[in-house]
C-alpha cells in the first residue's frame, strides 16, 4: 500500500473498526416492542452473533415480512439428547417447526420474528451451546468426522476439534450483554471503544473462515472446501498427526472470473500436540493478509493462490512455532453417510437417518423428539451431508428405538433411493435474500426426474452425487458434486459436471443455462452415451470428467 494510494476499505471493515465489541446497537432495537428488523449495520453485527435479518420472499408480493434465521454453533455436529430437546422446543416454539440441518453440521431456525430471538438465543446458550460466530467475519462452526465407524481415534479428533472452536472463538462480552442480560453496552465507552479481541484484533478478519477434520478414506464434509483442513493421520488406532490443508472455498459470483471455486493445497504434516498454534498461525495469516478492500476478493483462498503454497508453509512454521514435515500419504474414497444401522468401532450401535434436504419435520420431527426423550445416552450428530447420526446406543436400546421408529413409521433401511441419498441443497426461497432460483423445494421433484430418465437407461440404483445451489454461493458445495445446479434466475440453472465420489476434484461447467422444462432432454442424451461408453465401474462424475468435458463444444 503507497501512502498516495491507500486501499479503500469496505464498509464492513469501516463499522468493525467502530464497534469492536460488535454490539452495535442490537440490544437497544431488541428492547424496543415497536421494532420488527434492525438497522442495516446491525444486521452486519447480528450475523457474528449467528442470525441473519430476512425477509419471507413468498410474501414480497403483498408487503415485507422481516424474519430472523438463526443458526447453532455445534462443534462437530454433536448434541446430547438434552440439546436436540431444546432445539426441537425452540423451532415448534419460535421458529417455522423445522429444524434444518446444514452443510456444516448445524442447525438453522427459519422464520423467527424480532420478538423470538433472544429467548431463542438465551435458551441454546443455557442448554450449553451456542451461536456465537455461526456467521460473520470469524472462525464458523468446526466440522468433524461423524461415523464412529472406523476407529476408536475419531474421539481425539473430535476432542481437537471442540479444542480449537473454544480456542478460536471471538472474546466479546458484547455476546453475553445482548443475548442474556438484555443490556445494550455503551459503544462510547473507553473498554468498549478501544476493545480489541486477543486474536482477531478490532476488526476481525477479511472475511469467513472454515475448518474442517476428516479421517480418510471417508470425506464427508468435503474438506478440501475449507479455508484450513485437519486430515487425521492414523496408525494403529493411534491419531500421530494431521495432514493440513490450506485454501479451499467455493463461493464465486456468476459473470466474475475473477471469483472461483478453490480446493485446498496439502502443506505438510504436524503433530496434535501443535493443533491450536497451527489453527491460530493460519487464522492469523488470513487476519493479515485477506483483501479488506474487496470483500468478493477477501477469502483465505485467494491468499493462497496468489501468494502459493511457500508462502503458506513458512508463515505456518513462524507462527506456530513448528517445522511442517512433508504430507504422511493418505486416500479418500467416499463422501456418503452411512445410513441405516451399523456397529461402531466401541461395540456400540449407530443409526444413520437421511433427512430429506436436512429440513427436519414433520412425524420425523416428532420421532427424533420421542427418542431424545427416552433415551438421554443417545448422543444426535448432524452430519455435513445434512443427515442425522444417532450414536453410542446400546444393544438394548437399539431394539426400543427400532420399535418406537417403527411405529411412527420412520423407515431405518431403505430411506430413500441412492440418487436421493447422495444429493444436497441449499435453503434459498424464500428465506435466503440471495437466491436467484429455487433449490431445496427443487431438488427432489428434479431427482425424481432424473431417476426416471436413469431406469429408461437400465441405470437404475446408479449412485451419481448431485446438488443444487439457489445461487453462485456454493452453500450445497455443488462444485464438487457430479451434477449440480447453479440457480441463474427463476427456472433457470447453470449446470456443472464432472465430480468425483470422494471430493477431490472440482466439476466444471457444461451448460451456462438450463431451463427447468429442458432438464431431460439435455441431460437424456449424456447419460445415454454414459450407460453405453463407460468403462467397467466408472461413476458418471469420472466418465464425464474423462469423456465428455474433454470434447469440443459448440
Ligand atoms: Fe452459505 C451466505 C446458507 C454453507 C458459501 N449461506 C449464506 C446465507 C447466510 C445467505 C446470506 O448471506 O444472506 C444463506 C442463508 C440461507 C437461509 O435462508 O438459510 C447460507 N450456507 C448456508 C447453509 C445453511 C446451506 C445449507 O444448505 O446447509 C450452510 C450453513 C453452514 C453452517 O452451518 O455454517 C451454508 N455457505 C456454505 C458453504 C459450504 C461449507 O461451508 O461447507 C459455502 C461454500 C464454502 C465456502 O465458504 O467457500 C457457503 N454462503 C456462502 C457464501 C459465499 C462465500 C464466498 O466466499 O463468496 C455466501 C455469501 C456471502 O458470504 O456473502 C453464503
Ligand atoms: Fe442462498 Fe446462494 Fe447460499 Fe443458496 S447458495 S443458501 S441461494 S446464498
Amino acid at each position: 500500500m503507497s501512502a498516495e494510494s491507500p486501499v479503500k476499505l469496505t464498509h464492513n471493515e469501516e463499522i468493525k473498526a467502530a464497534s469492536p465489541t460488535l454490539a452495535g446497537t442490537l440490544a437497544a432495537t431488541l428492547n424496543d416492542p415497536a421494532q420488527d428488523h434492525f438497522s442495516d449495520d446491525d444486521n452486519n453485527f447480528l450475523k457474528f452473533h449467528g442470525s441473519y435479518q430476512q425477509d419471507d420472499r413468498d410474501l414480497r408480493k403483498t408487503g415485507k415480512k422481516y424474519i430472523m434465521m438463526i443458526r447453532g454453533r455445534i462443534p462437530g455436529g454433536v448434541m446430547t439428547a438434552q440439546q436436540w430437546c431444546v432445539f426441537d422446543e425452540l423451532a415448534s416454539a419460535y421458529g417455522n417447526n423445522t429444524l434444518r440441518i446444514t452443510t456444516r453440521q448445524s442447525i438453522q431456525f427459519h422464520g423467527v420474528v424480532i420478538s423470538g430471538l433472544r429467548p431463542l438465543v438465551k435458551k441454546i446458550n443455557e442448554s450449553l451451546l451456542s451461536t456465537l460466530a455461526a456467521c460473520g467475519d470469524v472462525n464458523r462452526n468446526v466440522l468433524a468426522p461423524a461415523t464412529p465407524a472406523y476407529t476408536l481415534a475419531r474421539e481425539d479428533v473430535f476432542r481437537d476439534c471442540h479444542k480449537v472452536t473454544m480456542a478460536l472463538a471471538p472474546q466479546t462480552q458484547a455476546y453475553h450483554s445482548i443475548w442474556i442480560d438484555g443490556v445494550q453496552l455503551d459503544n462510547e465507552a473507553a473498554e468498549n471503544k478501544d476493545f480489541a479481541d486477543p486474536l482477531y484484533g478490532k476488526t476481525y478478519l477479511p472475511r469467513k473462515f472454515k475448518i474442517a477434520f476428516a479421517i480418510p478414506p471417508v470425506n464427508d464434509l468435503d474438506i478440501f472446501t475449507n479455508c484450513l483442513g485437519f486430515i487425521a493421520v492414523i496408525e494403529q488406532d493411534r491419531l500421530i498427526g494431521y495432514n493440513l490443508s490450506v485454501g479451499g472455498g467455493l463461493g464465486r459470483s456468476h459473470g466474475n472470473e475473477a471469483t472461483y471455486p478453490r480446493l485446498a493445497d496439502v502443506i505438510g504434516f504436524f503433530t496434535p500436540d501443535k493443533i491450536v498454534e497451527v489453527a491460530k498461525a493460519v487464522l492469523t495469516i488470513h487476519r493479515d493478509f485477506g483483501d479488506r478492500s474487496d470483500r468478493k476478493h477477501a477469502r483465505l483462498k485467494y491468499v493462497v493462490a496468489e501468494r502459493g503454497v511457500k508462502f503458506m508453509q513458512d508463515e505456518v512454521n513462524r507462527r506456530a512455532g513448528i517445522t511442517l514435515e512433508p504430507a504422511k500419504p493418505y486416500v479418500f474414497t467416499t463422501m456418503q453417510d452411512m445410513l441405516g444401522w451399523h456397529k461402531a468401532v466401541d461395540g456400540s450401535w449407530f443409526l444413520g437417518l437421511f433427512v430429506n434436504m436436512g429440513r427436519v419435520k414433520d412425524s420425523q420431527k416428532t420421532a427424533l423428539r420421542q427418542i431424545a426423550e427416552q433415551f438421554p445416552g443417545v448422543e444426535f450428530r448432524l452430519t455435513a451431508n445434512q443427515n442425522v447420526l444417532l450414536a453410542k446406543v446400546s444393544e438394548a436400546d437399539k431394539k426400543a428405538i427400532t420399535a418406537l421408529l417403527n411405529a411412527a413409521a420412520v423407515k431405518m433401511e431403505n430411506q430413500t433411493s441412492v440418487l436421493h441419498a447422495a444429493s444436497m441443497a441449499c435453503p434459498s426461497l424464500p428465506t435466503c435474500g440471495l437466491g436467484l432460483a429455487e433449490s431445496e423445494r427443487y431438488l427432489p421433484g428434479l431427482i425424481d426426474r432424473i431417476e426416471t430418465v436413469c431406469a429408461d437407461l437400465g441405470l437404475g440404483g446408479e449412485e451419481i452425487i448431485i446438488r443444487s445451489t439457489g445461487c453462485p454461493n456454493g452453500c450445497a458445495r455443488p462444485y464438487i458434486a457430479e451434477i449440480a445446479f447453479v440457480g441463474k434466475a427463476p427456472g433457470r440453472y447453470q449446470v456443472w459436471l464432472g465430480g468425483n465420489a470422494s471430493g477431490t476434484r472440482l466439476n466444471r461447467v457444461w451448460k451456462e443455462v438450463v431451463k427447468d422444462p429442458d432438464m431431460e432432454t439435455e441431460l437424456r442424451p449424456v447419460l445415454t452415451r454414459f450407460a453405453k461408453e463407460r468403462a467397467s465401474g466408472e461413476r458418471f462424475g469420472d466418465w464425464c470428467n474423462r469423456v465428455l468435458l474433454n470434447e469440443p463444444r459448440n
